[in-house]
C-alpha cells in the first residue's frame, strides 16, 4: 500500500507543481526538479555516503554535488556512520525552514521524494530530474548533524 501511495505521489506531484506555476514555498514543489521514475534511460548513478569522522564531525562524501539542468541520476546513499542520518536536497531557504520544525519536533517523520533517511548500514534511493539551474543544498536536519557538518551545495548548471 505505501509503495502505491509513493508512485501515485511521484507521478501527480509534478503536475501540479507545474499547474501552479510556482517554485515558492510549497511542500511538493522543488525548484531543483522533480522525482524521476525508474527505468529513464541515459540515468547515471552517483553514490553517496554519510558518516560521522574520528574527529567529531559528521560529512557527507562527496561534499559537493553538482548536476545539468535536464539530467537524470540515481543517488545512492549509504549511511556508513553508527548514528542515523538523513539525505535532505532542497534549497537552502526550504532546508532551513526544515531544519527548524526538526528542532522543535525531533520525531518529525517524513515521506518527502527529495529525502531518505538512513540507519546506520542502510542504503537507500532518489531518483531525480534536475531542472532550473542554481545553487541548492543537500544536507542531513536532524538535530545536531548539519552544525557537526552535514551540509554541501548542490549545483544545477545550464545544460
Ligand atoms: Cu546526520
Amino acid at each position: 500500500m505505501k509503495s502505491f501511495m509513493l508512485v501515485t505521489a511521484i507521478s501527480l506531484f509534478p503536475a501540479l507543481a507545474l499547474a501552479a506555476g510556482t517554485h515558492e514555498g510549497g511542500h511538493d514543489e522543488y525548484a531543483m526538479g522533480t522525482p524521476a521514475a525508474e527505468g529513464a534511460a541515459d540515468m547515471k548513478s552517483v553514490e553517496i555516503s554519510m558518516r560521522e569522522t574520528d574527529e567529531g564531525t559528521m560529512i557527507f562524501e562527496p561534499s559537493e554535488l553538482s548536476f545539468a539542468s535536464g539530467e537524470t541520476v540515481r543517488l545512492v546513499i549509504t549511511n556508513n556512520g553508527e548514528l542515523e542520518h538523513e539525505f535532505v536536497m532542497d534549497t537552502v531557504e526550504a532546508n532551513a525552514e526544515h531544519k527548524e520544525l526538526m528542532a522543535r519536533f525531533p520525531e518529525m517523520e517524513h515521506d518527502d521524494p527529495n529525502a531518505v533517511r538512513l540507519q546506520p548500514g542502510e542504503t537507500g534511493e532518489i531518483l531525480w530530474t534536475f531542472k532550473n539551474a542554481g545553487e541548492y543544498e543537500f544536507a542531513c536536519l536532524m538535530l545536531g548533524h548539519y552544525e557537526s557538518g552535514m551540509h554541501g551545495p548542490l549545483n544545477v548548471t545550464e545544460s
